[in-house]
């Protein structure tokens, strides 16, 4: 930039340069103008939430700085960008990240000293943008972390939502309640409204043919208003861009129509419109891997989809090229099939606005997109009814219908007289009603991957067999998933990171996580065992102490803790977990007296939550709290077992249960029933900060195992390529629970005699034992109780090398870094390069 717009030059820039000065005097000042400017609040009246958002928007100010210094240097540059769509983003909190990245905490954490507040406690004032369900809008956060980190130019695009994730209440009975998460209700700092980009939105409305072109009018528009999120990245000056889109209405209420006359009644009916359009981002759909067929949830889809294809195409114009040339500059991941509808409506664009051939409209879109699968569930697979289509998006149905025939053209060209293959591969499902299939859909992008091996492999063998029969190979991969270790080792358990740092003497390993194995060698150094081991030790005295204050269970802080921290699910199996717990109780209370000692103290934490509508989950979640209050209350038990749920999990309790402020777990549980879980990165988490893996063979848990050594995991379950026997006899042709499992069986019998409580467990129950046990938990039993068998005796009988196996566990979980995935994606996908921005 040579020229100034406006005014000297000399003052912007002595003002910019001033601007930029940090120390903890600066930081202590701009803080101090932002509580009594921003917060127009004064010192004798400031507590640690004001305390909190003054820092946050001082912080905010310097990421501001540095992502325009970025925005800027790639608008002049036009490098090709990566888009990540995503319905959820599960950012969590932001404060300790942006620090950390910016290296700014002591700084930071200094001058709030000074003013009188413990950062460290500032921390806590900070709600998490819970802006998705699990593992999938968590992933999504990660790869924004690393694709910032990396200096990739990556943009995300999503939805803001004003209720994130719901809270979880657990009430006296034991049961999940869910109250809203109005998130944005003191307003966030970490985003920015931008009134200047939006854009409109259609729906429903008409469809006409006019010498051959077509043309969609009428229906409801709404405007997608931009947020945007700073991503910092790790030691680096780039800041990545987070776009979230919310719903407005058009010109606020809309009386332009009736404005000559309006009456009470246009009134109300324009403010129940513009109601309808805000609906739209009003709140997420709190399933995680189930598909609900809503229009609301369609309208969401197209809506976010709409807005982000908009913004693309803006961007890429202003280099004024033909739109041939967009997949070179644009790369468009699909994050699983919710924004599919992006295909066609980029084909509208393209075909309807800028009157391209269909044909080569079409091999552009191809070209552009790739899609993520991140399961083989059917229940979770989208499928949208035609009727609604029909109404909802009348243009997108008639190109989806004008795809599929050309497609359906060339398989059958392909395969002639495979008639069922044909039925198979169509993007319509011939259900009553019709039913469009999304992931076939997306499977025609350029490039479809899974995201783990063994779910990859099941990808290409079971769910696209056909599309890989037809369009070969090469177009479906392998990324298996990461973790950012910043947030989740870093910042999550600092002692263990600066341990590591101290060890192989650099903190690089954080940005280039294959360095852990340096790591390694330190497993056999005696003192280092110590620091490692008392690290653990700490960290899970820590959260003794937060249970012990928050839900009164008074733990013993050298047994062993088991951790199994995800979303309630039938096939995550905390069916197995529970009836494991109720199958030890009942054990323990068998043994005499004299030989309790014998047994290895247990703790078994379990946090998640379930679907609002997920009864059986639910059921699972009641019988968690009840087992748990009968077992904690038994004073025959005492310290030798306790049960604690952790209600309201998110992305902070996991940074706490996991790697963790306080990272406490002894034992990942993983415990999928074979080929359902299609990787995991809970998993990561624990591994890297050296809980040992107790899980079947299923998911990253393969890979985790492969890394780590097999010694070091205790593994055990039916495998993937034997389920679907088990499963067919369970179901077909199935013998007596006890045959299957005694233990399993006995367990059961105690839930039903009442043990825990009346709570109706009947319809939980009952899936185990008289509809064919489809998730495998009978069958599974006996080997999942001699797996824990083993992982008792060792924590007990031979602690030394249980601490060894631990951090061995840490030195191999190199690969697990979202930086490895993230680049991955970058050369072998989106074919984009980093662009740091340049040191002046
Ligand atoms: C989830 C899988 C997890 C996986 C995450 C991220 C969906 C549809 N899938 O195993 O169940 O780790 O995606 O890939 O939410």
């Amino acid at each position: 930039q040579s020229t100034w717009p406006i005014g000297d030059e000399k003052t912007w820039k002595d003002a910019l340069a001033a601007d930029e000065e940090k120390d903890t005097d600066t930081v202590t000042r701009h803080v101090v103008h932002h509580v009594s400017t921003t917060l127009a609040r004064q010192a004798f009246n400031l507590d640690d939430a004001g305390a909190y958002r003054a820092c946050a928007f001082s912080v905010r100010d310097e990421l501001i700085r540095r992502w325009n210094a970025t925005t800027s240097y790639h608008t002049a540059k036009a490098p090709k960008r990566a888009y990540y769509l995503s319905l959820e983003f599960l950012m969590g909190r932001s404060l300790d990240n942006a620090v950390l990245n910016l290296g700014m905490k002591d700084m930071v954490a200094q001058a709030m000293g000074r003013l009188g507040f413990s950062f460290e406690d500032l921390l806590d004032e900070e709600r998490d943008a819970g802006l998705g369900n699990g593992g999938l809008g968590r992933l999504a956060a990660c790869y924004m972390d690393s694709s910032a980190t990396l200096n990739l130019p990556v943009f995300g695009y999503g939805l803001r939502y004003d209720y994130g994730i719901f809270k979880q209440l657990i009430d006296e009975n034991g049961k999940q309640l869910e109250a809203p998460d109005s998130w944005l209700q003191e307003g966030s700092p970490w985003e920015i409204e931008r009134p200047d980009i939006a854009y409109k939105v259609r729906f429903f409305g008409n469809v006409e043919w006019n010498d051959g072109k077509a043309y969609w009018w009428g229906g409801q528009e709404v405007i997608a208003k931009a947020y945007d999120v700073p991503i910092p990245g790790w030691k680096t000056k780039n800041i990545n861009n987070l776009r979230l889109w919310s719903a407005k209405p058009i010109g606020g209420f809309d009386l332009q129509a009736s404005y000559c006359s309006f009456n009470a009644g246009d009134y109300e009916k324009a403010v129940a419109a513009s109601q309808s359009a805000e609906t739209i981002t009003r709140v997420l759909y709190p399933n995680d891997n189930t598909y609900q067929g809503k229009e609301l949830r369609l309208k969401q889809q197209y809506f976010w989809c709409s807005a982000s294809l908009q913004d693309i195409i803006r961007r890429f114009k202003k280099l004024d090229l033909p739109m041939t040339s967009l997949p070179d500059f644009v790369a468009i991941q699909l994050n699983d099939t919710h924004p599919t509808i992006a295909m066609p409506e980029l084909q509208r664009v393209l075909v309807d606005e800028e009157e391209m051939e269909f044909e080569q409209a079409w091999e552009i879109v191809c070209k552009v997109f790739s899609y993520t699968n991140h399961t083989v569930l059917p229940e979770a697979l989208e499928t949208w009814p035609v009727p609604l289509f029909q109404s909802l998006l009348p243009r997108h149905l008639s190109i989806i219908y004008d795809i599929n025939s050309r497609f359906l053209h060339d398989v059958s060209q392909r395969f002639p007289g495979e008639r069922e293959r044909i039925r198979r591969m169509s993007l319509i499902e011939e259900s009553e009603p019709k039913r469009v299939r999304m992931a076939l859909l997306a499977c025609m992008s350029h490039k479809v991957n899974g995201v783990a091996e063994l779910h990859s492999g099941l990808v290409k063998s079971v769910l696209f067999k056909d599309q890989v029969e037809f369009y070969g190979p090469d177009k479906f991969m392998n990324v298996t998933n990461g973790i950012t270790p910043r947030r989740f080792v870093h910042q999550a358990n600092p002692e263990l990171s600066n341990l590591i740092t101290q060890c192989i003497g650099t903190e690089d390993w954080l940005k280039d996580l294959s360095l852990l194995k340096k790591f390694e060698p330190f497993a056999q150094n005696p003192q280092v065992r110590k620091s490692f081991q008392a690290i653990k030790e700490r960290n899970k005295l820590r959260l003794a102490e937060i249970v012990e204050n928050e839900l009164g269970i008074v733990l013993d802080p050298t047994a062993m803790f088991t951790v199994q921290a995800k979303r309630i699910h039938e096939y995550k199996r905390q069916s197995l977990n529970i009836l494991g717990c109720i199958h030890r109780y009942l054990k323990i209370k068998q043994t005499p007296k004299a030989e309790r000692r014998n047994i290895c103290p247990h703790v078994a934490f379990f946090a998640g939550k379930s679907a609002p509508g997920y009864y059986i989950a639910k059921t699972m979640i009641q019988l968690i709290n009840n087992v748990a209050r009968v077992v904690n209350e038994d004073p025959e038990v005492g310290d030798l077992f306790k049960i604690v749920f952790i209600p309201d999990y998110s992305v902070s309790i996991a940074e706490l249960l996991m790697a963790s402020r306080k990272p406490a777990a002894d034992v990942s549980v993983q415990i999928s029933t074979a080929g359902t879980e299609a990787s995991g990165t809970g998993n990561m988490k624990l591994a890297v900060s050296g809980a040992l893996l107790l899980g079947t063979v299923d998911g990253a848990n393969v890979e985790i195992a492969e890394e780590a050594g097999e010694e070091q995991c205790f593994l055990f379950g039916y495998l993937a390529e034997d389920v679907d026997e088990v499963r067919y006899q369970n179901q077909f042709n199935p013998s007596p629970i006890e045959q299957r499992s005694q233990a399993c069986a006995n367990a059961i019998q105690a839930v039903r005699s009442g043990m825990f409580g009346s709570g109706d467990y009947n319809p939980f129950l009952d899936t185990i034992t008289e509809h064919g046990d489809y998730w495998l938990v009978s069958n599974d039993f006996d080997s999942y109780l001699e797996a824990e068998r083993l992982c008792d005796e060792m924590f007990m009988k031979n602690h030394a090398e249980w601490i060894v196996k631990s951090m061995l566990t840490t030195s191999r979980m190199g690969k697990f870094s979202s930086d490895r995935a993230v680049a991955q994606y970058a050369e072998e996908i989106w074919n984009i390069e980093p662009e740091p921005v340049p040191e002046k």
